[in-house]
């Protein structure tokens, strides 16, 4: 069997995956599935239950979004986004998928973490707390296009994801925001060829409608 790979067409952690892939240019199957159905094979190969999961073509699954970016772009990393201040590059993703994404997470999706608030309903105290990760990247990219200069690397890759969805929360508030070169940035992400190209749509993988007779 070749390489596969589980994902959701909106989930932040996938795309940086399939960008990583896409800019490897590894082959692999694309199974796109929905989270509140997923398919027995996923589960089987990885059983916590989140996307991405990538199984390499000798069996071996990874299903943690940043060990998928370093291993696609291990195996070819023809831009070189690995090289690019490894250290830095550490420290923002850690910001990110640490205290921002919680915040992110109880600032869009509010109900779920306070009893009596209506499905919807945003936290705008935890918008305000992000904002200080949203400060810091715009102070990181100053004039730059990117978080480390003329040239993106895995920060902007690894962290774009997660500032679209926080800036699609409250559109109108997230263009009068005061962080210009952070807009831009996203901007210039969402635009991008290769964003484009992780962003195709794919049919629904079904398990059973895969199987074979025998
Ligand atoms: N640490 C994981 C997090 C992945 C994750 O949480 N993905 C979400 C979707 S964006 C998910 O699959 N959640 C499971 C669910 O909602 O059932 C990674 O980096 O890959």
């Amino acid at each position: 069997m070749g390489a596969v790979l589980y994902s959701f067409r909106r989930c932040p952690y996938a795309m940086r995956g399939r960008m990583a892939l896409h800019a490897s240019g590894l082959e692999f199957e694309h199974r796109e599935i929905i989270l509140r159905d997923k398919p027995a094979s996923m589960l089987a190969a990885s059983p916590k239950g989140t996307v991405p999961v990538f199984i390499t073509k000798d069996g071996h699954v990874i299903e943690e979004s940043l060990d998928l970016m370093h291993y696609a772009l291990g195996r070819s990393d023809p831009e070189n986004w690995l090289g690019v201040n490894p250290e830095r590059t550490k420290e923002l993703i850690a910001d990110n998928d640490g205290p921002f994404k919680q915040h992110l997470d109880r600032y869009k999706y509010a109900s779920r973490y306070e009893a009596d608030t209506p499905r919807g309903a945003v936290n705008h105290e935890h918008r305000e707390a992000a904002e200080t990760y949203m400060a810091a990247l715009d102070k990181q990219l100053g004039s730059e296009p990117y978080l480390f200069g003329k040239k993106q690397s895995l920060a902007d890759i690894a962290i774009f994801p997660f500032i679209r969805q926080f800036s699609n929360v409250e559109p109108d508030w997230w263009a009068t925001t005061p962080y210009q070169s952070l807009r831009d940035w996203l901007a210039r992400q969402l635009d991008s060829r290769l964003f484009l190209a992780i962003m195709v749509k794919h049919q629904l993988w079904k398990d059973d409608s895969h199987e074979t007779c025998s």
